[in-house]
């Protein structure tokens, strides 16, 4: 398996250096950190640890995401996503690797409610939201996830067939609906989850939580109500 780990990163000077010095990089062959327009030294930190860095100034995590995509190198047969913020274990890589690297996965979510999650690092209205985001997908496409752990791998056929297009929030729930749609095997794993490190952008805010939220329900309500086909 050819590993490449995509890392959208928004002002994480304080982690980027710590995500990638935790990274096994006897499992990842290259690692990608997409720099989302960040007015810190995230860019120097993490090219100075050996990331690609790429620079994407249209802001968003989704549009982050796609641009880390694009540049991936065509051997990649499988991305493995995780935050800059050091909230991911990146040390437990090989657990959300196994089920693909078995043949038993096309997409392998790392679950924080499954695992372990420090004290205070999902804040409540994170398990709230996921909570009620994974109810819905059971609800209307019969499948029973437990996080939207942004922690996950999928394999490149996988990612080419499902067509992601959100530019911002709606990235980890379209992927986990689209993967269903498409009959991929999904699986959630246990993972580990700490408080972040540095400023909080999304869910630690008002506006962050509610604009995520929103994004979040919205696409739930696009892609199981509105339009039901497989893409
Ligand atoms: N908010 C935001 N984050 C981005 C963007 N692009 C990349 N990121 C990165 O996306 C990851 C997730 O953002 P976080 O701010 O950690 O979001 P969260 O985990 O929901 O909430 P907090 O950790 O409490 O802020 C981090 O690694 C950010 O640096 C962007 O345009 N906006
Ligand atoms: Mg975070």
């Amino acid at each position: 398996m050819h590993v490449c780990a995509v890392i959208p990163a928004l002002d994480e000077e304080a982690s980027i250096g710590l995500v990638l010095r935790d990274l096994p990089r006897a499992l990842v062959e290259r690692v990608i950190v997409v720099d989302n327009g960040s007015r810190d030294a995230s860019a120097e930190r993490a090219a100075a640890a050996g990331a690609q860095v790429i620079r994407e100034p249209r802001r968003g995590y989704g549009q982050a995401c796609l641009t880390g995509i694009a540049a991936l190198p065509p051997e990649c047969d499988v991305v493995l996503f995780l935050d800059a913020d050091h909230s991911d274990h990146a040390e437990e890589t090989v657990l959300l690797l196994e089920p693909i690297a078995r043949g038993e996965a096309d997409l392998v979510i790392g679950s924080r409610r499954l695992g372990k999650a420090e004290r205070g690092a999902l804040l409540p209205q994170a398990r709230f939201g996921n909570a009620l985001a994974c109810s819905l997908m059971r609800l209307l496409f019969g499948h029973r996830y437990t996080d939207l752990g942004p922690f996950r791998a999928i394999t490149r056929t996988a990612l080419q067939r499902i067509g992601m297009v959100d530019t911002n929030f709606g990235w980890t729930v379209e992927m986990q609906i689209k993967a269903l749609r498409h009959g991929l095997r999904v699986v959630d794993v246990p993972v580990s989850y700490r408080r972040r490190t540095g400023v909080s952008k999304i869910t630690g805010t008002l506006s962050g939580t509610l604009r995520a939220g929103w994004k979040i329900l919205w696409t739930i309500f696009r892609y199981g109500v509105l339009d039901r086909g497989p893409r």
